[in-house]
């Protein structure tokens, strides 16, 4: 274990926002590694120690000698790491709850990236069908779920609230009068942004409040 854990990402809010968010609500000393071009992170990834890790990849945790990859094992090692294991879920039922929540996030992600991929020439003609087809009616099913509880397990907040804060963040910003009408994510959101370690970060000169997507390659960040 390091004095800080250090989260590597690239200089968006992309995958390590809610990670971002995450390490706030838990108070853990860290810094970022924030890449700004590819060559400085394939200058990285060449060397020791991170060249020493087949599952390598942004973003990652390096907390000491200790090396962690793919985000959601980064929720996983974070909260153990914070001595918050609460925020993985403190029953059966809340576990499998977040899992089910997870999946139908990642759903609505993957919808997100399939619609702000649409080739340049076709996303126009095409980006109101793609919203609904393969984003809204999932955003829906969530919003309905989470109507009538405070977090998305219930009761007691967990590491998907961080997820689900982003989805809603995105949905919000592309499209507000859509988001508005979202009446469980709306209401989840506003109690997350509420949360005093999200409402300082939010604030503090540290927030990266866009590009949500890598400039360049996709319609929309
Ligand atoms: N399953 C991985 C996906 C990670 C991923 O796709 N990372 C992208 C940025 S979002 C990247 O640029 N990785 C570095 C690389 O491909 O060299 C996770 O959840 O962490």
């Amino acid at each position: 274990m390091g004095d800080k854990v250090v989260l590597g990402y690239w200089a968006i809010r992309g995958l390590a926002q809610p990670l971002r968010f995450y390490l706030e609500y838990l108070g853990l000393p860290y810094e970022e590694k924030r890449y700004y071009k590819p060559e400085e992170w394939f200058a990285d990834v060449t060397s020791a120690p991170l060249n020493q890790h087949v599952l390598v990849n942004l973003p990652y945790i390096k907390d000491g000698d200790e090396l962690v990859f793919e985000s959601q094992a980064l929720y996983v090692y974070l909260a153990y790491r914070a001595n918050k294991p609460e925020l993985l879920g403190q029953n059966q039922k809340e576990q499998v709850t977040l899992a089910s929540v997870r999946g139908v996030l990642q759903d609505l992600f993957k919808g997100l990236i399939t619609l702000f991929t649409i080739p340049e020439d076709q996303y126009e003609a095409k980006k109101e069908d793609q919203f609904n087809q393969l984003v809204f009616w999932i955003a829906e099913k969530l919003s309905k779920f989470l109507e009538n509880r405070k977090w998305a397990v219930g009761d007691n907040l967990t590491y998907i609230d961080f997820q689900l804060f982003e989805a809603e963040e995105i949905l919000r910003n592309y499209k507000p009068e859509a988001f508005a009408t979202l009446v469980g994510l709306k209401n989840h959101n506003e109690s997350f942004a509420n949360l005093p370690a999200i409402k300082n970060y939010q604030a503090s000169d540290k927030m990266i409040a866009r590009p949500f997507y890598p400039p360049g390659m996709y319609r929309w960040g």
